[in-house]
């Protein structure tokens, strides 16, 4: 299948905007509601509040080298209780943010069986995030880094880590998204790479910055 078109690309020069879609998926209760909301709102919610509400889809438009960028994210509301996501929302998605729970190890394993819904019904080049969350619960987290990068690198998706609580990578994804995206409709923008790639570079920058070492003090 071949990549779902942008929605809506105006053409001047000035207000250049594209429309993506870009999906949740991942178990219930790996934070798919709280990452979305950290994003759009920058707040955290917390409890059952946010899991009986469930959330359709929210907007939020980015820029991204000048370009303004309307992200479309869509939140499976449910659906994904019983992995009975619809194949539309699959199939009309630029992109997929796969999330599990760095604490809980079935919603990681469960990770293959989404890939293979992804690799049946989403689009061929559609961008995949594999997305650990809720690294702030370092004491109970039993998925290491070392598991995820493995396990994405088994299926050629990107890997980054996030905490909808604290905040960490979670607006650095969607931007990368963002900007991975956009070189898929701009070829002006390619730099030789792919947009995956684009993705992956962006992460490794992003992992790098945050490995650096605290500056020395002066005394
Ligand atoms: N500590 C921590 N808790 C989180 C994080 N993300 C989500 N949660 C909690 O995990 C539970 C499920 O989150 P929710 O967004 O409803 O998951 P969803 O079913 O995938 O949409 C809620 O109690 C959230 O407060 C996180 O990054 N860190
Ligand atoms: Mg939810």
């Amino acid at each position: 299948m071949n990549r779902p078109p942008p929605i809506a690309t105006n053409n001047h020069d000035q207000a250049q905007q594209s429309t993506f879609k870009v999906m949740l998926l991942g178990d219930s209760g790996v934070g798919k509601t709280c990452l979305l909301v950290r994003f759009k709102d920058d707040t955290f919610l917390c409890g059952s509040f946010i899991a009986t509400v469930g959330i359709d889809f929210r907007n939020k438009t980015i820029v991204i080298n000048d370009k303004q960028v309307k992200l479309q994210i869509y939140d499976t509301a449910g659906q994904e209780r019983f992995r009975s996501v619809t194949h539309s929302y699959y199939r009309d998605a630029n992109a997929l943010l796969l999330l599990y729970d760095v604490t809980s190890i079935t919603s990681f394993n469960n990770v293959r069986a989404w890939l293979s819904d992804i690799h049946e019904y989403a689009h061929s080049d559609v961008i995949v995030m594999l997305i650990a969350n809720k690294v702030d619960k370092t004491t109970e987290r039993v998925v290491t880094r070392e598991m995820g990068e493995k396990l994405a690198s088994e299926y050629n998706v990107t890997y980054t880590e996030t905490s909808a609580k604290t905040g960490l990578n979670v607006e650095f994804c969607f931007k990368a998204i963002g900007q991975a995206l956009l070189q898929q409709i701009d070829s002006t923008i390619t730099n030789g790479e792919t947009p995956s790639q684009t993705l992956n570079t962006l992460v490794q920058l992003n992992d790098q910055s945050q490995r650096q070492p605290l500056c020395c003090s002066y005394s």
